[in-house]
């Protein structure tokens, strides 16, 4: 690499084959066994696996390593109910009348409605706001200067992934909670200008009577196109570069 950041040898994991489908099976089956809870419990969940998972959130790539992401982490019950009543006057007018009858269709398989108690029940909310430009202190003249974020809304996405798989591995429940418009988020929570909120997540443990709906993720076949020596065009249209390939 020729940057002109210092660089250092990359220290990179080798792993024995084996230890490497080990792995990659076992993070499988677990990951699979992840739901979307929408009941959960009041028991409390320990602030480091909180902490914890936002550092793995933060450990994302990101556009130009701009890491440009704020997530504010809730305990507190005053801020949850506010959350919850502001939540709740954006949900209802959504659900009454801004959602169209094809999207309310769609999510009636899950049941939501415009009341979210679960706001107030979680121990944690964890807020994650995208910062739509970054923010500095021109050191001559102290001003504030915008400088642009670079693919700021994929960056967001990738760490959310992140948050929620490490979560889910640390035993605990969530919800993509994304109560549209969120404009509400950044007011509450004192965030500045250049910060959009981007989805909240209810961090908790489900409540004993929670169930889900049976859905079902899409078979590989319908996600996955492998484009393989064997199967890619040119072997199909040459019959050269498959000779011998039983098909
Ligand atoms: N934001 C609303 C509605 C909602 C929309 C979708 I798309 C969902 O997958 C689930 C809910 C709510 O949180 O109820």
């Amino acid at each position: 690499m020729t940057g002109t950041a210092p660089s250092r040898p990359l220290e990179f994991e080798s792993l024995e084959p084996e230890e490497q489908l080990r792995r990659s099976r076992e993070f499988l089956q677990r990951m699979r066994r992840r739901r979307t809870v929408r009941d959960f419990s009041s028991r409390p969940v320990p602030y480091e696996l909180i902490e914890n998972a936002i550092r793995v959130a933060g450990s994302a790539p990101s556009g130009a390593n701009q890491q440009p992401w704020t997530f504010v982490a809730i305990s507190d019950p005053g801020t949850k109910r506010r959350i919850r009543i502001a939540a709740e006057a954006e949900e209802r007018v959504s659900y009454e009348s801004r959602m169209s009858d094809e999207w309310l269709a769609a999510l009636e398989p899950l049941g939501t409605t415009w009341r979210k108690p679960f706001l107030e029940v979680v121990p944690w909310i964890i807020v994650v706001f995208r910062q739509a430009y970054g923010l500095s202190i021109d050191p001559e003249s102290g001003e504030e200067r915008r400088f642009k974020h670079y693919y700021s809304e994929e960056s967001v996405g990738i760490a959310v992934g992140l948050l929620l798989a490490s979560l889910h591995l640390a035993g605990l429940a969530t919800v993509t909670h994304t109560p549209g418009p969120m404009k509400f988020l950044a007011e509450l929570l004192g965030r500045p200008a250049n910060e959009r909120a981007f989805v909240m997540i209810p961090v908790g443990y489900p409540a004993p009577y929670a169930r889900v709906p049976r859905i079902s993720k899409k078979e590989l076949g319908d996600i996955l196109l492998r484009i393989t020596p064997e199967e890619s065009q040119e072997s199909q249209n040459s019959g050269f570069a498959d000779a011998g390939h039983p098909h």
